[in-house]
């Protein structure tokens, strides 16, 4: 549906010639308010105006914000389906990929079982699109191999909120209400490059005298402005989050009768932080005892908390651990479920909140639902209106499908939106295995560097040219607009779905004919789930600026706080940790005797497909560098924008030196945005935390010489 909400008061928003689409952006789970400008005449895709009346962002956009309309009608798009000839890409008509994709398939699954078939999903989808895939995998391809590219970012927040909280909603509060917090206790954040329009929440909170303590190795931006920054080694979040629980015990901090009413493990809790002293802890973290007392007494004393995360801390293959840890001073200090305080880590992925929640997952059914649980499958499949006994069991997680292609019980993969070739780690491993499969299939709407491996791509449409719903970092339901009809032959994820499930002989599970009838199936399937939808519709979303979950009747207005009364667990109370610190899987040696740390930069996306294919982004950022303080430097005689030369047990590469003194002296920091020589995580450490399978990208050993 196409609406015009231009802000009373705005002049010029209307451009002549054109039409303004109201809708979100399509990269991080901000999901930044816009409007879309069209020119109509020629249907194309020319600019952006803000959204200044979307409560959660007031207006603000990022730089990769305000130039993402320029991947819509990008001259590198993919526009017929690709079919590998002689290891050359031949565009070819849509019967011809799917005639190839039926025959492959189905000799495949003929030779080799059904579970030789795999689908690795993405959550740059809408909800409609996530909950599909896992009916696709499960229903039209009848296999039990599905996971997604989430695995790598939200999986151990999910895993730690599940343990800690019996719920995993991103944030258990509405981002407006961070104006009132008193203090943001931060950790593995780089807000202000990866979050960057919460930042006005901030400094709005700040104006009124909230404090700001960040955990990172880091200066980051957010860092800079913090009035604690707590310097702490990659892979010691654990020991940093007892030890400040010790000093909240010590110091009379806990709130005892929420703590008391509301939570379990108390005792064991005091026992386990007791030996966290704060000289022990500064000797493990590398933080200072002044920093962690000082810390301590502002998180202590601050009647409104909000203790936020993201993948710096959950990243490890501890990540649960540390996760499960820093939701404990939360809930320490009494503040989960009460106004403008609680806990929140800060969703990746446009649609990583709702695309972790229906199904996309190797153990997981629509609403939360488990794959394990017989009376989860039984409501699963009557929506289905498939025997429940031929539901597939529990695959396993993204990184571990590359294992069963290496043992050969993966034999073709499926990739949706996600670019495993660069953002999986241990890239050897990932590349080999692409090579080994016998046949692959990517759909995407930019030749990605998996792409490149595929034997067939299908060519996908971007957010611009579909429908339908996300589900932002705050848990909020909002709505996705069709701003153009697709490019070219693609077409739209649930499109290409439908037509395999027919080839597959299953089309009549997909009989959608729009957007809106898969959204009404979903709404079922994940009614009476954990993560409930039943009561929404696009209408009362579009009226009421999105909806909350659980929101489980058309009466019901949705859950902007979550917890205020009971918690998600059997017996309604929160489990607090009680667990010691683990070093990480990969410790600094003589022969490889720096930390490498990875992650983002404010110009780039992810694996980069879309930024590096936008001028603007390129000209301010235009290849990855190894961040390192001049200490470092000196032992190597690097001078700043020389070549270095990184080396791990896994992998190599060469890049140019940034030296700074916002890094710790025995850290380096390389951004992970590129592909093939350029790709950091050729050098990463694939080691798995036990609950979530999440890869250990922030913390591995490795060594330095000039090139
Ligand atoms: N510009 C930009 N924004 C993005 C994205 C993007 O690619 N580019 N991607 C989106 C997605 S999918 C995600 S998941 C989020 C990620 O958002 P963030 O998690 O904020 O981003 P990262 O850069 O991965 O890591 C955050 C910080 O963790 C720190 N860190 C490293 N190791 C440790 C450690 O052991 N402990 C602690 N406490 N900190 C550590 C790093 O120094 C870094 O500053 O961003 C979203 N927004
Ligand atoms: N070293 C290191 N590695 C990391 C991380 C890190 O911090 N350090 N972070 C990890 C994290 S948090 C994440 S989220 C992953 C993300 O890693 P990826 O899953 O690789 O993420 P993207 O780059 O967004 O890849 C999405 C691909 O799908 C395409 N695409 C976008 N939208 C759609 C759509 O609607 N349909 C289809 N069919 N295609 C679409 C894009 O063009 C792109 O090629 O990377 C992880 N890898
Ligand atoms: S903050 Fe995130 S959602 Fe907002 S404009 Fe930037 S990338 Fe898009
Ligand atoms: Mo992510």
């Amino acid at each position: 549906m196409t609406q015009f909400v231009v802000k009373p008061g705005v002049k010029n928003l209307q451009h002549d010639g054109e039409k303004l689409i109201t809708t979100h952006c399509c990269y991080c789970g901000m999901q930044c308010g816009m409007h879309i400008r069209v020119n109509e005449k020629t249907g194309k895709v020319v600019g952006v105006e803000p959204r200044y009346d979307w409560p959660v962002t007031l207006g603000k956009l990022c730089p990769k914000g305000v130039t993402a309309y320029q991947t819509v009608d990008h001259p590198e798009r993919i526009t017929k389906p690709l079919i590998k000839k002689n290891g050359k890409f031949v565009e070819s008509s849509w019967t011809e990929a799917l005639d190839l994709i039926e025959k492959n398939f189905k000799e495949l699954q003929a030779k080799h079982g059904k579970d030789a078939l795999s689908v690795f999903g993405g959550v740059s989808m809408t909800n409609e699109k996530c909950y599909l895939v896992g009916k696709y995998a499960r229903v039209a391809l009848g296999t039990r191999y599905v996971d997604y590219n989430g695995r790598f970012c939200m999986s151990s927040a999910a895993g730690g909120f599940m343990k800690t909280l019996g719920i995993d909603r991103g944030s258990t509060l509405p981002w407006p209400e961070l104006e009132h917090t008193d203090c943001f206790f931060m950790a593995g954040s780089n807000t202000a490059e990866c979050h960057p329009t919460t930042i006005q929440w901030l400094w709005k909170a700040r104006d009124k005298g909230a404090k700001m303590i960040v955990a990172d190795p880091r200066e980051t931006p957010t860092a800079r402005i913090a009035d604690v920054h707590l310097d702490l080694k990659a892979g010691t979040d654990s020991a940093l989050a007892n030890g400040l629980m010790h000093l909240i015990v010590k110091e009379g901090y806990v709130d005892e009768e929420y703590v008391n009413e509301r939570c379990n493990n108390y005792e064991e809790l005091k026992t386990s932080v007791e030996k966290f002293t704060p000289e022990y802890t500064s000797k493990i973290t590398g933080v200072s005892v002044g920093k962690l007392v000082k810390a301590a007494h502002i998180f202590g004393r601050s009647p409104r908390s909000v203790v936020m995360f993201a993948r710096g801390v959950e990243q490890q293959s501890k990540g649960v651990d540390n996760v499960c840890l820093y939701t404990s001073m939360a809930l320490l200090r009494g503040q989960i479920g009460k106004f403008a305080s609680g806990v929140a880590t800060f969703t990746g992925q446009g649609n990583g909140q709702g695309g972790r929640e229906h199904g996309q997952k190797a153990d997981a059914l629509p609403g939360y639902r488990k794959i394990d649980n017989p009376d989860h499958v039984n409501y699963v499949s009557g929506v289905w209106g498939i025997d429940p006994a031929e539901m597939p069991k529990a695959g396993v997680s993204a990184y571990e499908m590359f294992d069963e292609i290496q043992k050969g019980n993966i034999r073709a993969m499926h990739v949706i939106c996600s670019n495993p070739a660069v953002s999986a780690p241990n890239n050897h491993y990932i590349w080999d295995g692409f090579k080994k499969l016998d046949f692959m299939v990517v759909s995407d709407f930019f030749l990605s560097e998996t792409a490149e491996f595929a034997d067939v791509v299908l060519p996908a449409t971007t957010w611009a040219e579909d429908e339908g719903t996300t589900t932002n970092l705050e848990g909020r339901v909002i709505r996705i607009r069709k701003v153009k009809d697709p490019i070219g032959d693609s077409k739209t994820d649930w499109e290409i779905m439908k037509l395999i499930a027919e080839r597959m002989g299953k089309g009549s599970y997909f009989n959608y004919d729009n957007v809106p009838q898969i959204f009404e199936e979903f709404r079922i399937a994940s009614k009476g789930g954990k993560a409930d939808y039943s009561g929404m519709t696009y209408e009362r979303i579009e009226n009421e600026d999105g909806l909350f979950w659980p929101c489980p009747s058309e009466d019901h207005p949705g859950t902007p706080t979550m917890f205020q009364e009971t918690f998600g667990t059997p017996d309604g109370k929160a489990n607090l940790a009680a667990v010691d610190w683990q070093e990480p899987n990969e410790n600094p040696s003589d022969a490889y005797p720096h930390i490498l740390t990875t992650g983002r930069v404010v110009f780039h996306y992810l694996s980069g497909t879309q930024t590096r294919r936008t001028d603007f982004l390129m000209e301010q950022c235009p290849e990855p560098y190894a961040e390192m303080h001049p200490h470092l430097a000196s032992k190597y005689a690097l001078q700043d924008g020389d070549t270095v030369f990184l080396e791990t047990k896994r992998g190599s590469m060469s890049v140019k030196a940034r030296i700074t003194k916002a890094i710790r002296e025995d850290h380096v920091f390389i951004p992970y945005h590129w592909g093939k020589e350029l790709s950091v995580n050729k050098l990463t450490n694939p080691a798995l935390d036990p609950t979530s399978r999440m890869p250990e990208f922030k913390v591995c050993a490795v060594k330095l010489k000039k090139a």
